[in-house]
């Protein structure tokens, strides 16, 4: 059917967000101009943040971090990734010639950056991000995980999916709080959300998509949504994008001019209350009791800090797909373009 011959253009779907009103704040940031709904300042109403939060499935607090603080996180992306803080696995030591731009460009994402670096882990901290959360998930509070993205400009995304396939809580308390350390935009790649899709409550099946525009990790299927349903959440840099562990959201590439970023630093919290089934179990170890504790309390109580807490995870850099993804899913993990050159290689005479 050709839309062009039609008297009516084709209805836009109805927005799924629903605007749970209240007071959004003091207006600072300059970016998105207008403001949707969901967009709250620091001196918001709470009750509106949550009311907004446990409708939607996410909001997002503008000026969460300073304009010294992001400053901050963009000299402490440049030492990480060159290798300052630490040498990263793969990544030798970048040659102290080699400008900050040519090794930024290598990257799309490192993980748990706050194991190696006292700026991630105070951001883990930072007094707004607290405080909005403790209004959505409760008054105690522990963060398990941090990811750092580069992104730079022609790194894929991440496709639809939910991080509680990832991280599973019990009481489904998980939140990411990605915080904009670049304005985030459609054209770099910023995050996507179905406003409300957390709300039933399941874990959609996961498949590998074959995906250029996508990263190595398997994206979610089988949902009653439609792409054109999502909406985009471009924020200024500072703000904090917080977003529900059942909530469904993906990213798309960066298709910035070259030598431009998209970066950000995701951390990921929930209730103090729940166990964290998360990670490799000892042997003889039953799923029911495992609780991993290399946790870090950010507010309140911990009513398990009896069993002590530990220090496992590591940094370690996300393959971006770009150089196959054999070291995240195995040699079984091929995108559409690999699978069509092998089956044309194969079928020459
Ligand atoms: O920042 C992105 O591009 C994706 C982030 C994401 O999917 C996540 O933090 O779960």
């Amino acid at each position: 059917m050709n839309y062009a011959t039609l008297e009516t253009p084709p209805a836009a779907p109805p927005s799924l967000v629903i605007d749970t009103g209240g007071f959004a704040g003091t207006r600072q940031s300059t970016f998105p101009r207008v403001r949707p709904p969901g967009y709250f300042s620091p001196d918001a109403d709470p009750a509106a943040i949550k009311a907004f939060y446990q409708t939607n499935g996410y909001f997002v607090l503008e000026n969460g971090f300073t304009p010294a603080e992001i400053e901050a996180l963009k000299r402490e992306t440049t030492l990480i990734c060159r290798g300052d803080r630490g040498e990263l696995p793969d990544h030798p030591k970048a040659d102290a010639a080699e400008p900050d731009a040519s090794v930024l460009s290598r990257f799309l994402c490192i993980h748990f950056p706050h194991k190696c670096s006292d700026v991630m882990r105070a951001a883990i901290h930072n007094v707004p991000t607290v405080r909005a959360l403790t209004t959505i998930i409760g008054p105690n509070v522990k963060c398990m995980q941090s990811m750092l993205f580069i992104k730079s400009s022609g790194k894929p995304g991440q496709a639809w999916h939910q991080d509680e396939d990832y991280i599973a809580t019990r009481d489904r308390s998980l939140v990411g709080a990605w915080i904009a350390v670049d304005r985030a935009t459609t054209e770099n790649g910023c995050l996507w959300v179905m406003p409300g899709s957390h709300r039933a409550g399941i874990l959609w099946e996961q498949q590998w998509h074959g995906d250029r525009r996508f990263d190595c990790a398997s994206q979610s299927v089988g949902f009653p949504y439609t792409d054109d349903q999502s909406i985009p959440v471009e924020v200024e840099a500072g703000s904090v994008v917080f977003f529900n562990g059942y909530l469904l959201h993906r990213s798309m590439p960066n298709q910035a001019p070259a030598g431009t970023y998209r970066r950000s630093l995701v951390n990921h919290y929930m209730s103090c209350e729940s166990h964290l089934p998360w990670g490799k179990l000892a042997e003889n170890e039953h799923i029911a009791h495992f609780d991993f504790r290399d946790v870090i309390i950010v507010a309140g109580q911990d009513p398990y800090a009896w069993k002590g807490y530990s220090d496992l995870n590591r940094p370690s850099v996300r393959p971006s797909g770009q150089g196959g993804c054999a070291k995240w899913g195995g040699e079984s993990l091929k995108y559409k373009d690999e699978v069509a050159g092998a089956a044309a290689a194969s079928a020459k005479p």
